[in-house]
């Protein structure tokens, strides 16, 4: 049975040497599968120049990519508006980021139906079809018109909020439609598919049936999916000789007894002001940890073209001048702050020297950075806001509000001065737990539960 994965992005991506996998989870996860069944991956396409069709690998394809290509202003308004500035501050919680515009969402749409276009334009019987993430939430209604007896599956990566927050979005009714076009719609927790259900039952009236959602005449499954990252890549990338030579390089450089990390893209629900500003209050409550802790803030620029998140990075480059300004010595830098892009052998080697991982969301649909950290270390502290997908698998970490100060200040004390035992008992559980949620198990899981729903 082959797939058809629809996504923003491409799972391929060129390089010096030819094209070759994006890096992301996602692609790990599901391009084995597409290499395995056949299929077509829909996604955009980042250039003009790129071919509409592209089978990959080029020497002896099994799947081909195919591009939907968008004019600047189409993306701009599908992409970095109603994507960007509507749905991700809403999903999230942060209506005051919301930007409402009626292009923005003429423009989705629009994007919405070519992809769907596409989709049925290569669809062959007995494909399934997975959609991604909410750049396209009308998709699977505009595809189901077309082809009624597809089976579609919808996976959401990012919160689903609540109902009352939900219906605040323009045309809230019109977007849960274009979801109900699925057979199944996964989440990474059950506080998510709640929220989903109780939107559907509340703004459509759609009757509901424990996690199953009747609309026009076919079921709606509603299910949980957590996502994980690829284990075996991270540790074995974690073990490697080149990777254990830039822990020691970075633990020389950094000088301190501890290394506290926080690893992000630049982005305002991730928390980067809050944190800052806790690891200064805890400077300035604890002069016996001066000297002895660095904290090492690594913010991933993303959408820089976007208001919101250039006044972002602004505020935090203001917090890091300003603490290293007060507290740093000839001798000690209290913040290491760097916004650029690592690679991820990178990533692993600064997961392994951190003795504490600082993660505290404002809100996150799972975090995988508090899964990669827990994956590449060996006895170190998870710190993890509350409001996280992440909280709900990961039970062991040290769980925090991020909008609670005191509580972040005192929760880097915590970290730092937890006994070894209690340490290594936490994170052999945060291993287990991440083992569990590995990507590829989550990708079998998924495609699984689409096959229960074409058998019925
Ligand atoms: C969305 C949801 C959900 C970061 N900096 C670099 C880099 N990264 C990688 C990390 C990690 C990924 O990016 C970030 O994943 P997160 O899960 O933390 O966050 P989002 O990007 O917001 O992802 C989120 C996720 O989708 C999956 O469903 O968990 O809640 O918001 O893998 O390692 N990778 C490289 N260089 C960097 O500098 N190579």
């Amino acid at each position: 049975m082959r797939l058809l994965v629809v996504a923003n992005r491409a799972p391929i991506r060129k390089t010096d040497t030819g094209w070759s996998p994006s890096i992301g989870g996602l692609a790990t996860a599901l391009l084995p599968v597409l290499e395995e069944q056949g299929g077509v991956w829909v996604s955009m396409g980042e250039e003009p120049s790129l071919p509409e069709r592209q089978p990959y690998p080029a020497d002896d394809p099994n799947f081909h990519v195919r591009r939907v290509s968008l004019t600047q202003e189409t993306l701009d308004n599908y992409y970095y508006g109603m994507s960007n500035r509507v749905l991700w501050p809403l999903s999230h919680y942060m209506i005051e980021h919301m930007e409402l515009n009626d292009a923005f969402y003429a423009d989705y749409r629009d994007v919405n139906r070519r992809f769907a276009d596409a989709v049925v334009e290569e669809a062959q019987a007995g494909d399934q079809v997975w959609v991604q993430d909410y750049h396209l939430m009308l998709a699977p209604a505009f595809i189901r018109t077309d082809w009624p007896e597809a089976t579609i599956g919808h996976f959401w990566h990012i919160p689903w909020p609540a109902m009352e927050v939900f219906r605040i979005v323009p045309r809230a009714r019109d977007l849960l439609r274009g979801m109900l076009g699925c057979d199944l719609i996964g989440f990474h927790v059950e506080e998510y598919v709640k929220n989903f259900i109780e939107s559907a039952h509340v703004l459509l009236g759609a009757e509901v049936e424990g996690n199953i959602i009747h609309w026009e005449g076919r079921e709606v499954r509603v299910e949980t999916h957590p996502l994980g990252i690829d284990t075996a890549r991270f540790q074995h990338m974690t073990d490697e000789e080149e990777t254990q030579q830039a822990v020691q390089n970075l633990r020389e450089e950094t000088g301190t007894e501890h290394l506290v990390l926080g690893i992000d893209r630049m982005d305002y629900t991730k928390g980067i002001l809050k944190r800052l500003l806790a690891f200064e209050t805890f400077l300035e409550d604890h002069p016996e940890a001066h000297e002895r802790v660095s904290f090492y803030q690594i913010a991933t620029p993303s959408r820089t073209k976007l208001e919101t998140y250039q006044q972002m990075k602004r505020e935090v480059d203001e917090a890091v001048g300003r603490i290293n300004g007060q507290y740093g010595t000839d001798t000690w830098v209290p913040v290491h702050y760097r916004y650029r892009k690592y690679t991820q052998r990178e990533l692993c080697a600064f997961y392994n020297a951190a003795n504490v991982c600082f993660i505290t969301p404002l809100r996150d649909g799972m975090n995988l950075v508090a899964q990669e950290y827990v994956t590449s270390n060996t006895d170190g502290v998870l710190v993890l806001s509350e409001l996280t997908g992440a909280s709900y698998v990961l039970e062991e970490a040290v769980k925090v509000n991020p909008y609670d100060h005191n509580a972040l200040a005192d929760a880097i004390r915590a970290a730092i001065e937890m006994p070894r035992a209690e340490r290594q008992r936490r994170l052999d559980r945060l291993k287990e737990a991440t083992q569990r949620l590995d990507v590829h198990r989550w990708a079998n899981r998924f495609l699984q539960a689409m096959d229960a729903v074409a058998a019925t």
